[in-house]
């Protein structure tokens, strides 16, 4: 027994029962060693690390029990098996259900191929376990915590997936929704956008910035109360520069990561009409006049403003897009969002490869609405930093509420549509209680 390799992977930052238990267990079996999952592969799994990767490596080796800690980057367990050959592999048997499952699999097919085995042990889950967990779940959602980790996540993943969100529950699907990808690996959204488009229609009322300032915070409030994930504001054109930078402050204290203004002016229509709609594109100068005085009021050193360019959708040109992104970046935007209708993506890629042979570091945004068919990754080779999906949740909810309704309207009852209705028993176990 003594010269068996026992191998265990924690995504943590806090030491529970349930880690000591594995830990306990392991010792029955051999040496063990922890493996201590990166950044960027932890933030996967939907756990934001609020303790750098040294520090829980350091954690780790102070527990009794543990021989020695290595770092595992991937997160289906091939570069560890490679390098440690553990006999055994143990985990909490969580990992039979879900997401997991699918890990699980993976790390079994690897272990057998050379004689090594699960050992699979119950999940210690209890009032302390779900504290903890609880504890930094509120952490990740302090103003100060959530308004940094745009930036942090910029810096730490090839693409930030950011989903829209106008409620608690949409809020709560972005907060939550795990899935094995087409790839076999394991991933989640990073961050929530609320667009003016959305949070108008589900108010019922146009996207021409009608919706105040104070009416989009309730939304915003709704959604902190119940996620930890950042928040990027869409904030139409930003008013007036007066009123602007009120709202910056306003916006950085509650801990919203980013607000995006786009250099419209007037009555402000929604892009997607382009040119079909009467819409003013502000000057260059106004609009950097705006992008400065926003930075110059904003206190924090996380929160970003960031310039969307209306070119492409107004059919101004590349020249202009690129000249205005300059323009942006040297007035102090800390990103620059370029917005197309077209069906492909060439011209949105064609700006990103213009802007990047200048500027390697301000990072890109793109909303892929219309040229739906370019990949994030696609979208991440030509310089973009982070992918939003606009609208899809509130598209897709839409269609389905209305077919209800009628199905209930024509058969003057509501069992027809009952069996494409998700028990409600499913959708409040989203919901945490305290
Ligand atoms: C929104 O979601 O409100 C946006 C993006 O501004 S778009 O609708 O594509 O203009
Ligand atoms: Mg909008």
């Amino acid at each position: 027994m003594a010269d068996k390799i026992v191998y265990t992977c924690f995504t943590t930052d806090v030491i529970h029962e349930g880690h000591l238990n594995i830990i306990r267990e392991a010792q029955k079996y051999g040496r063990l060693i922890v493996g201590c999952m990166s950044d960027t592969a932890k933030i996967r799994f939907n756990k934001f690390p609020t303790k750098s990767l040294e520090e829980r490596m350091q954690l780790y080796r102070s527990l009794q029990g543990v021989s020695e800690v290595v770092v595992q980057n991937d997160m289906m367990y091939k570069d560890v098996i490679e390098s440690v050959r553990p006999d055994y592999i143990i985990h909490g048997d969580n990992w039979k259900e879900g997401a997991l499952a699918h890990m699980r699999s993976v790390v079994k097919e690897q272990l057998e191929a050379y004689g090594g085995k699960i050992i699979d042990v119950p999940y210690t889950f209890n009032e302390n376990v779900a504290k903890v967990d609880r504890r930094i779940n509120e952490k990740l959602a302090m103003p100060e915590f959530r308004r940094r980790r745009l930036r942090q996540l910029i810096e730490m993943v090839p693409v930030v997936k950011v989903i829209e969100a106008h409620s608690g529950l949409t809020g709560l699907i972005a907060e939550k929704t795990t899935v094995v990808d087409d790839s076999g690996m394991i991933d989640q959204f990073d961050a929530m956008w609320i667009s003016s488009l959305c949070d108008s229609t589900d108010r019922g009322k146009p996207d021409i910035e009608l919706v105040d300032l104070t009416s989009r915070l309730r939304t915003v409030n709704d959604i902190m109360e119940v996620t930890t994930k950042p928040i990027i504001l869409d904030g139409d054109t930003g008013g007036l520069t007066e009123h602007f930078v009120y709202n910056v402050r306003t916006l950085e204290r509650i801990g919203v990561s980013a607000v995006i203004i786009e250099d419209k002016t007037g009555l402000k229509k929604n892009s997607l009409f382009g040119t079909e709609v009467v819409q003013t594109q502000d000057t260059i100068e106004n609009f950097c006049a705006k992008i400065s005085a926003g930075k110059k009021a904003q206190l924090s050193d996380s929160f970003m403003i960031i310039a969307r360019i209306e070119s492409l959708i107004l059919e101004r040109g590349m020249d202009d897009a690129l000249k205005r992104a300059s323009a942006y970046v040297e007035a102090g935007a800390d990103g620059i969002m370029i917005h197309s209708r077209k069906k492909e993506p060439d011209e949105i890629i064609e700006f990103c490869k213009e802007f990047r042979k200048k500027d390697k570091k301000t990072p890109i945004v793109v909303v892929p609405t219309s040229f739906n068919s370019v990949t994030e990754e696609e979208l991440a080779g030509s310089g973009v930093n982070v992918v939003i999906y606009a609208n899809q949740l509130m598209r897709a909810a839409f269609p389905v509420m209305q077919s209800a309704a009628e199905s209930i309207l024509k058969n003057h009852r509501a069992l027809e549509i009952d069996s494409s209705l998700m028990p409600f028993k499913d959708i409040i176990r989203l919901i945490d209680e305290l």
